[in-house]
């Protein structure tokens, strides 16, 4: 009786073990790609760095002639708004949130793409 409750015990935390280390291989990750408004190389840097070294953020790249950045990232630390509203804070519209006209103003004569609607 006492060796079945152990040996239980000790599946469960096989289990749980197991299924954690699961989850840190799979890393749990989601990619998207969205279009975030923007000119040239320039741009390119400040999208990619306001989401470098972000909490969740795996991988980003923006590609300057299709203007789609495709960010792969951990839905349970980030969610799509919070990274679009990050972008948004460095100067840069998406479909979702828009930048702020004193961060926009703030971009680089260059940088200062033609604004959606
Ligand atoms: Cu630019």
């Amino acid at each position: 009786m006492k060796a079945t409750i152990k040996f239980s015990i000790l599946m469960i935390f096989c289990a749980l073990l197991t299924g954690n280390i699961d989850a840190i291989a799979k890393g749990d990750t989601k990619t998207e790609t969205v279009k975030i408004y923007g000119n040239c190389g320039m741009c390119k840097k400040n999208i990619e760095g306001a989401l470098r070294k972000k909490d969740g953020i795996k991988q980003n790249n923006w590609n300057k002639e299709s203007k789609m950045l495709e960010v792969t990232y951990d839905p349970s630390k980030i969610s799509m708004t919070e990274i679009k509203q990050k972008i948004a804070d460095a100067g840069y519209d998406s479909d979702e949130v828009r930048a702020s006209d004193d961060a926009y103003n703030g971009l680089h004569k260059c940088c200062q793409y033609e604004r959606p609607e």
